[in-house]
């Protein structure tokens, strides 16, 4: 694969312009990936990237003009148009009722041989009314240039229509960059690719009109969530470390460490001593380097307003590092929503970020009632492209497994108050042990004290992975 294609496969992904979870199309069919190019045009740099692509590949082909599809192909097909000097068509979406002209947006005097384009291609029946119109209006068809061919054999079917299909990326082009940096497990590839299969052998229909409709999310899963679950596979462990400690020089020492460990790390950035930016710097290095995650237990609890300075602003400036962050749900979703203001979309140079939801608390005495948690979880399952999942605790296996029952297929639970021995410290918080809470349906552990007050914090956090990875494996596997 050129390092065109890497790039831009990657800038995809960044951008959430190609997701993977469960998506239901507008056909009823539940789809393993997801894509979306109309956001494309909203990133310059992207969509020049593309749209330069494209035009090398056209520059190869044989045509007089140039007609995009709407609405995303158009700003494409215009560049196109306009880097090789080929008059520009577009095809109304809306059918016209009055005035001159029909379907087609253009000069009327102009004809010849038309190269359309068009941002996807799910099944060739998707561009033959486009074909006719064309036809119909005097011009020839012979080329049809898209941006990814997620059909398992569109190019096939065209051909049968004297058609040809030219794409400058494949599904499994996407899949496979995305397997080989991790950012996809090779279970979801492989689910992928049996999709597109059960598509093409007809066991799947989908309703032609399914390719350009609205996507949207059935459940409940979103970015972070298929990272931090990409990265819990690729390193075999699903302990998150609680790291806190006032030291910088002794967070950072178990650090480095602990990081081939972990999933994640936990921080409380405000009760690093003498707290300077360069402790972020170092810490995001080491997140790269170690590969996991960054989760600031912040417990986000204001009205939206609030929050959204706590998070974007301040000394801290949360927002501009950490993956994920925690937040109470006792003054309303406002507070989520204020986190990410608007959806997705606000997320940090397309970094996916998420919450995770204060449902239960492991310390004696808290207040939340049943009721409230399942208000929150309601709430979590509502906002579920902000919401990555949940804390909880529970009295026993039995106990959480009836508060994981409450939560929605593709959301997840992470437990503190874990240990190798069940106990309490002095000032409120109950431990289960590892075997109990992932049993009981945590996905992750999150450990503090067991850990960082170990003699060998590293030997330590291995014994906790080890551990926890062998419970969650033996479960998943039922
Ligand atoms: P410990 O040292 O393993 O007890 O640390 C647990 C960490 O998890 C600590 O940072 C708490 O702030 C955090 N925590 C918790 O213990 N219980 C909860 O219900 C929530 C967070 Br929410």
């Amino acid at each position: 694969m050129d390092s065109k294609k890497k790039e831009f496969i990657k800038g995809l992904f960044e951008i959430g312009a190609v997701k993977f979870g469960r998506f239901t199309l507008k056909s009823g069919i539940v789809s393993p990936f997801y894509l979306d190019l109309r956001r494309v045009p909203s990133h310059p740099g992207l969509h020049s990237l593309m749209c330069d692509m494209l035009s090398e590949h056209a520059a190869k082909l044989n045509f007089d003009c140039v007609l995009g599809i709407p609405y995303t192909a158009l700003p494409s097909a215009a560049l196109i148009a306009e880097k090789l000097q080929k008059p520009l068509f577009m095809i109304r979406k809306e059918v016209k009722t009055y005035g001159a002209g029909g379907k087609l947006v253009g000069d009327p005097d102009i004809k010849g041989s038309c190269l359309i384009v068009d941002d996807l291609i799910t099944t060739g029946g998707s561009k033959y009314e486009t074909v006719d119109d064309l036809k119909a209006e005097g011009f020839e068809v012979e080329d049809i240039l898209v941006v990814v061919d997620r059909s398992a054999n569109a190019e096939a079917e065209l051909k049968d229509h004297g058609l040809k299909l030219h794409s400058l990326i494949s599904l499994d082009d996407i899949v496979e960059l995305l397997t080989a940096d991790g950012s996809l497990t090779s279970e979801k590839a492989a689910e992928i690719r049996q999709f597109t299969a059960d598509l093409a052998g007809g066991k799947l229909q989908p309703a032609a009109e399914a390719e350009n409709a609205e996507q949207k999310p059935q459940v409940n899963t979103n970015s972070l969530t298929e990272k931090l679950l990409a990265v819990m596979k690729r390193k075999k462990t699903n302990l998150i470390l609680s790291l806190d400690t006032e030291d910088p020089d002794e967070f950072f020492s178990i650090l480095e460490s602990t990081a081939e460990k972990i999933a994640m790390v936990k921080t409380h950035v405000d009760i690093i001593r003498d707290f300077t930016p360069d402790f972020i710097t170092r810490l995001q290095a080491l997140s790269k380097s170690g590969d996991f995650l960054i989760f600031e237990d912040r417990k986000f609890a204001d009205i939206g307003n609030t929050v959204k300075h706590q998070f974007y602003g301040g000394v801290y400036r949360i927002a501009e590092w950490a993956d994920c962050v925690t937040s109470h749900l006792i003054a309303g979703a406002g507070t989520v929503q204020g986190l990410f203001p608007d959806g997705e979309d606000s997320m940090q140079e397309g970094r996916p970020q998420a919450a995770f939801l204060l449902a239960r608390m492991s310390s004696k005495g808290n207040l939340i009632t049943e009721e409230y948690s399942r208000n929150v979880i309601a709430a979590g399952k509502e906002n579920s492209s902000l919401v990555s999942g949940y804390i909880g605790h529970g009295k026993d296996a039995s106990d959480i497994k009836n508060y994981k029952a409450m939560i929605p297929e593709g959301q997840l639970l992470l437990m503190p108050g874990v240990k190798l021995e069940r106990g309490t410290d002095n000032l409120g918080q109950q431990y289960l042990t590892v075997e109990e809470a992932i049993e009981g349906g945590a996905d992750c552990v999150i450990v503090g004290r067991g850990i960082i007050k170990a003699d060998n914090p590293a030997q330590e956090a291995e014994v906790y992975r080890s551990r926890a990875w062998k419970v969650f494996q033996a479960r998943e596997g039922q």
